[in-house]
């Protein structure tokens, strides 16, 4: 176990990973030592095992050029294992999107209860899109047409993508140039298993594009769907105040914890905790109440929507069991570690799978039935409140909890930053253009038990703030910030540079906002095409003066989400390890190359300061190519000036 290794930054790890020590619950950093060090060849996406005449290698450290059986290069074997990470990742979130256009369907129908509309002016901005008339129609009929044009492309065999219509021009010329728009969502990863299996595609740049097409088919396509129906369906994020870390269970309520992505389930669990009889019979349990909570992306869903709390991000998941306090633990699709099952088996926790899709040995199935979804949700709070008076072991819940403002949809920028009636990106792009913003950085993504868990998040998130840099951020990341205290308006005056901090107060922001989930990050793509349509800072997103970065990555979602911020304008820096490091070619690509053809690219940093250094350097650069590098100078120059006067 990590005795000499720090493993989190984070105050609540260190006495639950001892607690599961004397419990005998093995946890995520004692297998990775058993699988330390990681296998050369894969890391550095130079095995294949795509045919029986494998599996192949290249070996780094050998002369000459070496080849597959087949003939396959490393720049070919890298390549395609690179497209395939986007595949599963494109596949991941959309595939959650699917779920979410068939419920928005079957609701609009009026087939299933529960859900509604919530949002709809929400509504109409996407019939618009999706070109469905609004007219004196019922915002249901309104909805059963956008629910099936959501559907259909998925499946769409003709024309492209009807988001991607949301993006600026130049870069929709871009992607039409390179004959990279996608088609259809599910078609763009079929086509990738297709050119990526023995025999196919050979050529690392071509199999880049469809990589492109694929990332591009997830951000613009399944992601920016299952974001939009969800906001119409449970209400688009305000800000609004919430709390995090372990420290927010709690010793004398049923604890329930919802851990995965969708919040079609997580909705109907948090409505079912409120159902008073339960609450009565959680009372006559011996229990005060239920306390709902999440972990990963569902929990950031019902955070911005409800203020649920939130227990941890994805290192934190076997954590939650080990404080003997969770009553249940609801699990539905993605980032969930298998070792949940053997962490509950230790204590008395019921581990409870949903989906259909995702069995786990060991685990209770209940299925999440969307046509009787409040049902479903009732049976399973009822669950972990039967379970209550089962409580072994010690129970153990750090003291560790922390306040934070969330909710910060592209829509609420708009209005905070203009003001309800003149909603505008104006002042944001205003104070870019004066320099008390230098740029904008998104830093998203994972955890990864190979970093120190949240540090990298922090240090580089600190870094860009502290040179005036605003940070949006989702998933994981976005976690991490709350419990370091990141996501209050008092975090301006602690951290920030005195440009953004002066903003951050005129509008009462915190200096890194949160976003949402994972498949939130197409917020962040509509927040960059909202500061390029507003004016003054170029015609694409790629002439912004904004960055990206996934510092703690270790999904293939991350990859997925990574390529379409490049595909997109975006230079983007990932940390930790990057799986095309085998192939000079493809380093060549991805790291220099693509700013050609894509106006993005990628880099590779696991230094989070140098990490955040990269990011300013672009940043400045665009500032420069925009003719604003001299305005920022002289907003600072007035700042240092008046300071010096009040002093
Ligand atoms: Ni995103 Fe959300 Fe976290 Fe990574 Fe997993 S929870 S979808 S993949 S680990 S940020
Ligand atoms: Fe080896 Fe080629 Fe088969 Fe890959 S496809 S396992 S490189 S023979």
């Amino acid at each position: 176990m990590a005795k000499k290794k720090k493993i989190s930054v984070d105050k609540s790890v260190k006495p639950l990973v001892k607690k599961a020590k004397d419990d005998g619950a093995g946890l995520v950093w004692d297998r990775l030592e058993d699988q330390s060090p990681p296998c050369g060849f894969g890391k550095l996406g130079l095995c294949c095992r795509l045919c029986a005449m494998g599996s192949c290698r290249i070996n780094p450290l050998k002369e000459g050029e070496q080849r597959g059986v087949c003939g396959a290069t490393a720049e070919t074997i890298v390549a395609r294992n690179f497209i395939r990470m986007i595949a599963a990742g494109a596949a991941a979130h959309s595939d959650h999107a699917r779920g979410v256009a068939d419920v928005f369907l079957a609701a609009a129908k009026g087939k299933i209860p529960g859900y509604e509309i919530k949002d709809d002016k929400k509504l109409y901005q996407v019939a618009m899109d999706f070109g469905v008339e609004i007219g004196e129609r019922d915002s249901k009929d309104i909805a059963v047409d956008i629910g099936e044009k959501a559907l259909a492309e998925f499946g769409r065999q003709e024309g492209e993508i009807l988001f991607l219509k949301r993006a600026p021009l130049k870069r929709q010329e871009i992607w039409k140039k390179l004959g990279i728009a996608p088609r259809g969502i599910d078609r763009e990863v079929v086509e990738i298993m297709h050119r990526t299996h023995m025999g196919v595609d050979q050529d690392y740049q071509n199999l880049m594009l469809q990589g492109s097409r694929c990332a591009l088919a997830d951000g613009w396509g399944g992601s920016m769907i299952a974001t939009e129906l969800q906001d119409i369906m449970f209400g688009t994020p305000q800000p609004i105040v919430g709390q995090v870390n372990l420290g927010v269970l709690k010793e004398d309520e049923v604890n329930i914890i919802v851990h995965g992505h969708e919040p079609l389930l997580s909705e109907m669990i948090v409505l079912a905790s409120r159902d008073l009889e339960l609450v009565k019979q959680a009372k006559e349990k011996g229990a005060k109440g239920i306390n709902v909570a999440g972990i990963c992306c569902t929990a950031n869903e019902i955070l911005m929507r409800h203020g649920i709390p939130i227990t941890g991000n994805f290192l934190q998941q076997e954590l939650a069991i080990t404080t003997g306090a969770v009553d249940a633990m609801i699990i539905d699709v993605q980032c969930l570690m298998q070792s949940l099952a053997d962490v509950a088996e230790c204590y008395h926790t019921k581990l409870i799978t949903t989906s259909y899709k995702a069995k786990f040995p060991g685990a209770e199935h209940i299925e999440f039935e969307e046509h009787d979804a409040l049902n479903v949700a009732r049976k399973i709070v009822r669950a972990a409140v039967d379970n209550y008076p089962n409580r072994k072991a010690k129970v153990l819940i750090p003291d560790e909890k922390t306040d934070m403002v969330v909710g910060f949809s592209h829509e609420t920028i708009n209005y905070l930053l203009g003001g309800l009636y003149r909603a505008a990106y104006k002042p944001l792009n205003d104070n870019i253009i004066n320099g008390r913003i230098r740029g904008i950085a998104g830093v998203v993504g994972c955890n990864n038990a190979r970093t120190v868990h949240d540090s990298d998040h922090l240090t580089m998130i600190k870094e860009l703030i502290k040179n005036d840099v605003i940070v949006l951020t989702t998933g994981c990341a976005a976690i991490a910030c709350g419990k370091a205290g990141l996501l209050t308006p008092e975090a301006a005056f602690e951290f920030a540079g005195d440009g953004l901090a002066s903003v951050c107060e005129t509008v009462g922001i915190p200096p890194v906002l949160h976003m949402g989930s994972c498949v939130d990050n197409s917020r962040i793509l509509m927040a960059a095409t909202a500061v390029v349509k507003e004016g003054g800072l170029g015609d694409d997103i790629s002439d912004l003066p904004v960055a990206g970065a996934a510092p703690e990555w270790m999904s293939e979602k991350a990859i997925s989400i990574g390529q379409y911020f490049v595909a997109s304008g975006v230079f983007t820096v990932f940390g930790v390890t990057f799986p095309v490091l085998g192939s000079k070619k493809m380093k060549k690509l991805l790291f220099e190359e693509f700013e050609e053809s894509l106006k993005g690219k990628w880099a590779f940093e696991p230094d989070p300061e140098k990490a955040a250094k990269l990011m300013i350097e672009h940043i400045d650069k665009k500032r420069k190519e925009l003719g604003i590098d001299k305005a920022r100078e002289r907003v600072l120059y007035d700042m240092a000036a008046r300071r010096e006067l009040e002093g």
